[in-house]
């Protein structure tokens, strides 16, 4: 599989999944449709498919757009209030793109309709990826806006955290340099985030995206996947891995990110 970053408005991305096998291909929240069609014809492949993290307008925005642009697209997602929905997916769908096998991961929290969408290519070695929307973000989470602090630990932890670790993270926005300064405040003597984030300092003035992390890698550095470790529970005040989860949030809702 190869998967083209295309970023679009000011800091989310869309994601072209290529199947290089059969060149038929799949958007993951089309919210700039030119841009997506610029990259399909660059690439040369058939977009079949339309794969919507949730319905809010900087992802779902562009869905009715792209379709009366490219009529017959399916559109995915989980929840009535995306656009140009044709399929409604929950948790464990499978769907193919090509031979490319997709998996979805219902994990409501942002909204209660999130979906993530984790991709395999059977009978390979090629690493996974998961295209998880403003539900995990490299080194941070999304806001909780129609769900709870239980909700997103079962997101992050069970689900998302059971899958491979070597698999690749898309995530829907290019948040990583505040995530990690709000992750050096919760744990100041923690390496790997001083280390991810001299690297992601390093990307920004190269002008290049911080996307794709892993599972693995997110274990080490993001706060919200490291609820269970003594140094992020004591900086919460709390020993409890979920009540950690929504003090963590509550302080990053409020948090005033430091110039350096
Ligand atoms: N803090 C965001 C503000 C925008 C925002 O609220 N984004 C939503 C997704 S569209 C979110 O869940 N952000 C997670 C966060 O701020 O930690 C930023 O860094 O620009
Ligand atoms: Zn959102
Ligand atoms: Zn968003």
């Amino acid at each position: 599989m190869k998967v083209e970053i295309l970023p679009a408005l000011t800091d989310n991305y869309m994601y072209l999944l290529i199947d290089q096998d059969t060149r038929e291909a799949a958007i993951v929240d089309p919210v700039q449709p030119q841009k997506v069609l610029d990259a399909v014809k660059k690439h040369g492949v058939k977009l079949t498919t339309v794969l919507t993290t949730h319905h809010h307008w900087d992802h779902a925005g562009g869905n009715e757009k792209l379709v009366k642009m490219e009529p017959g697209l399916r559109v995915y997602g989980g929840d009535g209030r995306v656009g140009a929905l044709t399929q409604k997916v929950s948790h464990l769908t499978a769907l193919q793109v090509g031979s490319l096998s997709v998996k979805c991961l219902s994990t409501p929290c942002h909204t209660s309709g999130h979906i993530c969408y984790y991709v395999t290519k059977p009978n390979s070695s090629e690493p996974p990826a998961v295209f998880t929307g403003d539900t995990l973000f490299v080194a941070g989470c999304g806001k909780f806006f129609e769900g709870t602090p239980d909700e997103m630990y079962k997101a992050l932890i069970e689900i998302l955290g059971s899958l491979d670790p070597k698999t690749r993270v898309y995530c829907g926005h290019e948040y990583t340099i505040n995530n990690l300064k709000f992750a050096r405040h919760v744990e100041p003597n923690n390496l790997s985030i001083q280390e991810k984030l001299a690297w992601a300092k390093a990307q920004y003035e190269s002008g290049e995206p911080t996307i794709p992390s892993t599972i693995g890698e997110e274990f080490t550095y993001n706060p919200f996947m490291r609820v269970r470790e003594k140094s992020v529970q004591d900086h919460a005040g709390e020993s409890d891995p979920v009540r950690t989860m929504g003090a963590i949030r509550k302080e990053k809702d409020n948090f005033r990110v430091p110039k350096d």
